[in-house]
């Protein structure tokens, strides 16, 4: 059997790398019975088309940004709110809790989850400094899902949504002047040919998703899922470590560019503050009884 797998993101992205890893693991488990071919880019579909390609069988297995399906279910967007589970330990606990409901939204539409690994936390680029988000009036900002898009609101500026393929030629044709992303995208955007500064803000850590059609899984022989399930576990234990372990790397690169690493000021990162709780409060609302009981439990501790 040969499974194709599209993703959203380059080669050499720490992403595509872990799940290039799991799919030799699962050749090599298998035997070679079952290969995957990695589709990086967004070549074969567009990041926000490969969860339904996966639901709709046009593809057995896919690699996305969960938070990019907000619209379709505000769970989806657990890990967006800026400021709640800001680092790797508390986005873990975060993910604990969440794990359930997300598996099981999934599963009602036809997909089984196998992994989830987190991008580094959350900064923002501009070309200008910027000391207060009165600095960000305005600007036209680029965003990737729609809670970013909603935060990009929040602070006055101006969103538009380009997926990472995209970013230089945004950049460069002045479509946006501005983004939130990871160091991890910063770098694989080369960042530094089109922007100056780079606030170490550390909002949040989106996750990404390597979803499965459910179908198309027990399809394979019972060896065959149990090798899928247990490349999985490893691959999602690897990559959380990549994740935070190039985190400081990513940074270090950028300002070995000429990217001016900053720290956001303490006005800057008390409006952030509010922004984020607010942005809480609009999520537990759209997220019913399962947000709530998500928040609940994350706060208890
Ligand atoms: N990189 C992706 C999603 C979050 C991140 O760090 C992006 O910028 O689209």
């Amino acid at each position: 059997t040969k499974w194709d797998v599209p993703t959203a993101y380059p080669a050499n992205n720490f992403h595509t790398e872990n799940l290039q890893q799991f799919a030799n693991d699962v050749e090599k488990a298998t035997g070679g019975k079952l290969k995957l071919q990695l589709h990086p880019n967004a070549s074969l579909f567009k990041a926000p088309e490969i969860k339904r390609a996966v639901q709709t069988g046009q593809v057995p297995v896919g690699e996305i940004l969960g938070s990019v399906l907000a619209n379709e279910s505000a769970l989806f967007a657990f890990d967006s709110n800026p400021f709640l589970a800001n680092s790797y330990a508390k986005e873990r606990r975060l993910w604990h809790i969440a794990r359930p409901y997300v598996e099981k939204k999934l599963a009602a539409q036809g997909i089984e989850l196998l992994y989830s690994v987190p991008w580094p936390p959350q900064g923002i680029y501009t070309k200008k400094p910027i000391e207060s988000i009165a600095d960000l009036k305005g600007i036209k900002f680029r965003t990737y899902s729609p809670t970013t898009s909603r935060f990009a609101e929040l602070i006055g500026a101006t969103p538009t949504t380009v997926q990472v393929p995209d970013i230089p030629q945004a950049f460069k044709t002045g479509l946006v002047d501005a983004m939130i992303t990871s160091g991890a995208t910063g770098v694989d955007t080369q960042a530094w040919d089109y922007l100056k500064y780079y606030y170490d803000t550390q909002a949040f850590l989106p996750q990404n998703m390597v979803l499965v059609n459910k179908a198309a899984f027990h399809k394979l022989p019972a060896a065959e899922q149990k090798a899928v399930l247990a490349a999985a576990r490893a691959a999602e234990a690897r990559g959380w470590k990549t994740s935070e372990a190039e985190n400081e790397n990513y940074v270090k690169t950028m300002a070995s560019h000429g990217i001016q690493v900053m720290k956001p000021s303490k006005k800057l990162e008390s409006e952030f503050e509010a922004i984020g709780k607010q942005m809480a409060d609009e999520w537990a609302k759209k997220a019913g009884a399962d947000g709530e009981a998500i928040l609940k439990a994350y706060e208890r501790k």
